[in-house]
């Protein structure tokens, strides 16, 4: 039977990280805050259709996580999902075409925000069904193992999504076959317009890991340095054989449920006191000033490099065509 779940601290000093994975953790966060500030932007002029979530306030998190993953592991996302899918490696502007529904995008432009997958990168999809990805997950994991390889499946998922059955089904099956999953609650306080703790019967998410045999960890999600090392020490195990794990990283949705949303449930000050105390972006950028281990200068190239390559998929995307309503019916399982 495993404990109760283990918090895990920030590391005391970041003097010892490489120059090259500090450069890439503020690299894609940064890449993840402006992809996702133009969507906001572009949906609210109305030239992206459908339905968008953003991930801001949240980018420490995938960024964390999956700078532990190789290209040939797998994850499975939520409705909110453009940033692991970024941090994940996929290219930005099939991203931003399948985004704007155009041809080019990862699924032809007729999956939109919420159906992107990318499996040359082991982006095994978003989804819109909350709670959906759970299951899906746990076959990737047992195909793996079936197929006598060493790769790592994450599946990310809500506060409001680990009140769904799937879970439960889930959790305790990869438990029992011992299968090679990290589950990741993003806790970020909010599943739509309900605050966690009205539907959770427990304090912390990761206090159900015990039920099903798992180890369970907490982390500050908004400390890159706490996700990176805490996911680095579960990914390694898994990978070895422990089997799954339950890791909960707590953090804030610092947008709206979805872009638009009149957040009629908190008030701006709320959201207002977290970003300035806690944005996990600024909290990045204090602490490799303070300990001297990167310059303002190095950070401020890679802002402009983010900036470039993220005009450019805005760019392509809004040149790019439409879908031909001739293939409307393909790819379409019935
Ligand atoms: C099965 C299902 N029920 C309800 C919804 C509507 N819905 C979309 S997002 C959401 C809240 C999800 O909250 P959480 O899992 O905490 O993720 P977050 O949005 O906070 O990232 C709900 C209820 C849905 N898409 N699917």
């Amino acid at each position: 039977m495993c404990a109760k779940p283990v918090r895990k601290k920030s590391p005391t000093s970041i003097r010892n990280y490489d120059k090259d994975l500090l450069k890439s953790f503020y690299e894609t966060m940064m890449k993840i805050r402006y992809f996702e500030q133009n969507i906001q932007e572009k949906f609210l002029a109305g030239e992206i259709p459908g339905f968008v979530h953003v991930y801001i306030g949240e980018e420490a998190t995938g960024t964390g996580i999956m700078t532990n993953l190789r290209s040939d592991d797998y994850i499975q996302t939520t409705h909110r999902g453009h940033g692991h899918t970024i941090a994940k490696g996929a290219e930005l502007k099939r991203m931003m075409a399948e985004i704007y529904g155009k041809k080019p995008g990862f699924c032809k432009g007729k999956g939109g925000s919420m159906h992107i997958a990318d499996f040359s990168v082991g982006m095994l999809g978003a989804n819109g069904v909350v709670g959906g990805g759970y299951t899906l997950a746990t076959g990737a994991a047992l195909a793996t193992r079936m197929l006598g390889k060493d790769q790592v499946t994450v599946v990310f998922f809500g506060d409001g999504a680990s009140n769904r059955g799937t879970f439960h089904e889930a959790a305790n099956m990869a438990a029992a076959w011992d299968l090679p999953i990290l589950f990741v609650c993003e806790n970020n306080q909010w599943a739509s317009t309900t605050p966690y703790r009205t539907t959770t019967s427990v304090e912390d998410i990761a206090d159900r890991a015990q039920g099903y045999g798992m180890p369970g960890v907490i982390v500050d999600g908004n400390d890159v340095f706490a996700v990176y090392e805490t996911a680095r020490k579960l990914i390694e195990d898994i990978r070895k054989g422990s089997g799954p794990a339950l890791l909960e990283c707590k953090t804030y949705r610092i947008g709206g449920h979805f872009v638009g949303d009149p957040e009629m449930y908190r008030t701006k000050e709320e959201v207002q006191k977290v970003f300035k105390e806690n944005d996990p972006i600024s909290r990045f950028e204090e602490r490799v000033l303070d300990e001297k281990v990167m310059t303002r200068e190095e950070l401020d190239q890679i802002k402009e490099k983010v900036l470039k390559e993220v005009d450019e998929a805005v760019e392509f995307a809004r040149q790019a065509p439409e879908p031909d309503p001739s293939e409307l019916y393909q790819d379409l399982y019935v």
